[in-house]
């Protein structure tokens, strides 16, 4: 795994020592480095399972035709094992989770959570599966370094930010290999994607491939993620850190903008938040914003 680049590399973690869900004092230098596309790592931010939680710290309690399992917005739960009884104590444990998430991403971003009714929080979701095991086509690999882009749901440009939290009851640490600054990506990887084709996008959409018209904006993150998985030597060579995010740890980033692979670890709670990129502190560090400098057109008409 590539190190040489770890003394630049590692400023794209920063990391935040607190222990509580509830920020008590905004911080600027924070809410930057989140938005320059770096990870807000919190080493003793941890969620906690109660004593009766404890039973679902296995794999065997995923049902094996789901990825995930997963706590929608009206509390319905997905892809659980179980009888009853276990389905609504582990609803109950991932919406705490939620909430200590939404917590988290309110203290720290108000601005944010001034515009709560355009924050809109994707479905929670449990991962107890051992990271190292799991077989994928290269395109679905997330041990490859890649940005997160949506090749069904168009997004035009809405920010997706995440949050984390290592819950492995053994101490074992969650390994991700964080990259380079999007920017540098994507004036590295630019040159070599395909022109966007508006009738190939409206193919697509009539045929159901995506729920909405593809925008140039969504074509470029694809051809960026795509082009970022199919590259070994990038893969291998490119700028990036290996973190390990400690058991009982939590991190948050913008994963449309960092770079970011996982490589080993088992047991993790995650929350997905979307935002439009205007809400931002500023709109200007964001993807959209970047691809429309470095492109010279708008993305999204
Ligand atoms: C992703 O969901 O985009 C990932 O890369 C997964 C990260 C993880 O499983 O730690």
């Amino acid at each position: 795994m590539a190190t040489r680049h770890n003394t630049a590399m590692e400023q794209q973690i920063l990391e935040i020592d607190i222990t509580d869900w509830q920020i008590s004092t905004p911080n600027s230098a924070w809410i930057s480095a989140l938005e320059a596309g770096k990870v807000l790592y919190f080493p003793h931010l941890s969620f906690i399972f109660t004593a009766d939680e404890q039973r679902f710290l296995t794999p065997a309690i995923r049902d094996p035709k789901s990825r995930n399992i997963s706590l929608d917005a009206n509390g319905k739960l997905k892809g659980a094992l179980g009888d009853a009884a276990d389905h609504a104590a582990l609803a109950n444990m991932i919406g705490r989770f939620r909430a200590q998430a939404q917590q988290l991403i309110h203290s720290l971003l108000p601005a944010y959570a001034d515009s709560r009714s355009e924050l809109r929080m994707a479905p929670t979701s449990y991962r107890p599966m051992q990271v190292e095991t799991r077989s994928q086509s290269w395109r679905a690999d997330d041990r490859r370094l890649h940005v997160d882009a949506f090749p069904s749901r168009p997004n035009y440009g809405e920010r997706i930010l995440r949050v984390f939290a290592n819950v492995n009851p053994d101490g074992v640490p969650r390994v991700w290999r964080v990259g380079e600054p999007f920017e540098d990506v994507a004036q590295r990887f630019l040159p070599r994607v395909k022109a966007y084709s508006r009738w190939q996008a409206q193919v697509l959409q009539a045929l159901h491939v995506t729920k909405s018209l593809r925008s140039e904006y969504d074509h470029l993150m694809l051809q960026l993620h795509d082009a970022m998985k199919s590259d070994p030597e990038y893969q291998k060579d490119g700028p990036q850190v290996t973190q390990p995010f400690a058991a009982g740890s939590v991190w948050v980033c913008f994963s449309d903008q960092t770079p970011h692979a996982v490589m080993a670890g088992q047991y993790m709670l995650e929350q997905t938040l979307h935002l439009p990129a205007a809400k931002q502190y500023d709109p200007g560090a964001s993807p959209l914003a970047i691809l429309r400098r470095l492109t010279g057109r708008a993305l999204t008409e």
